[in-house]
């Protein structure tokens, strides 16, 4: 198993704060709102409280997460009471981002105006360390989730005992997991699947879990997918790449809801011969960027040199600021000349 060199110090840091926030990164998934509640449910354990933050409202599918007792804060809905919080708070706990430019707006209030301490958990690739005191960051792992479960269970009450681990923190952990790895088809280690082994002796509900991250889709976004993949998917680099591009009409004629097209990009690559494929979407003031890739290629290189992202190897986002109805073209001579210097 694995084991981190700091956990000791991380835990000690925790352990001393007394006005906790837990932030993860603008729209958020399921390792996201799964790794700040799972930790909010292990420290309730352990007696403390924490506040949960992130940027903007996260898909309905994730509420299951949300804590009864403590919602989850949106910071677009109310960002000087959220200033307010993050500047009494005394630790801030960023999850699942790897730097200040994946809160967004609320990145002024979490890094500028809070003298907190600051302790970084993440798994991205290349994360920014130097506004943090502490950073536990490991790439070879599915999630933030799951490494967030290694280090609770490093720590000095659990001290490896999944059993001590409570059943709502356990439950948090696993839909992480599930969500990041697309249910288990995509970034698995070793360690994955001895976490989710774990998860399962505990008690987490697996099959709910699945139900309520994976058949959850509304009877719009169904019809919405169906129509990007008829209609808009086009192929291109002699069929080794697939786009697809979704603008703000269409949005409206299918009542697009945050998180609707979550995982579509994934769609294309189950074409045999394709192995790129991005969804470029409307959004207020720039594109968003998601690009996908099977085996060797690096998305993560071609989100950094073309579209203001980065990511991982096999999956990475970005922005591109113009319009939408320019974006094909600019995609598609990306890539000519990407493929063409590789
Ligand atoms: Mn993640």
């Amino acid at each position: 198993m694995r084991t981190y060199k700091n956990t000791e110090q991380l835990w000690n840091m925790i352990g001393s704060g007394e006005k906790i926030v837990l932030v993860a990164h603008t729209n958020p998934d399921g390792d996201a709102i799964g790794s700040i509640s799972a930790m909010y449910h292990y420290l309730k354990q352990t007696g403390k409280t924490a506040v949960m933050m992130v940027p903007n409202a996260f898909p309905d599918f994730l509420s299951c997460l949300d804590p009864a007792d403590s919602r989850i804060r949106i910071y677009r809905n109310g960002p000087q009471e959220c200033n307010d919080i993050l500047a009494e708070a005394d630790l801030i706990i960023c999850m699942d981002m790897s730097g200040p430019s994946r809160i967004d707006e609320m990145s002024d209030a979490v890094f500028q105006g809070s003298s907190a301490k600051r302790i970084l958990i993440d798994h991205h690739l290349n994360p920014v360390t130097d506004p943090f005191d502490i950073v536990i960051s490991d790439t070879e792992v599915s999630s933030t989730c799951e490494l967030l479960l290694s280090l609770i269970l490093e720590s000095e009450d659990i001290n490896g005992d999944i059993a001590k681990v409570n059943l709502d923190c356990a439950t948090s952990v696993a839909a992480g997991i599930l969500t990041d790895t697309n249910n288990f088809a995509n970034s698995i280690f070793p360690s994955t699947l001895e976490r989710a082994s774990l998860l399962l002796k505990r008690g987490v509900d697996r099959d709910a879990l699945y139900n309520s991250i994976f058949c959850s889709y509304s009877a719009s976004r169904m019809k919405l997918m169906g129509y990007l993949l008829s209609e808009k998917m086009e192929i291109i680099q002699g069929g080794s790449v697939a786009f697809i591009t979704l603008d703000k009409a269409e949005k409206d004629k299918y009542s697009y809801c945050t998180g609707d097209s979550e995982g579509f990009v994934n769609l294309p690559l189950k074409i045999s011969e394709v192995q790129m494929s991005a969804l470029l979407t409307e959004d207020d003031g720039f594109v968003k960027v998601s690009l996908r890739s099977k085996g060797d290629l690096d998305v993560n290189l071609f989100a950094r040199q073309y579209c203001n992202g980065g990511g991982h190897r096999n999956a990475s986002g970005g922005r591109l600021y113009m319009k939408i109805s320019e974006t094909a073209a600019y995609f598609t001579a990306s890539i000519a000349e990407y493929f063409k210097k590789a």
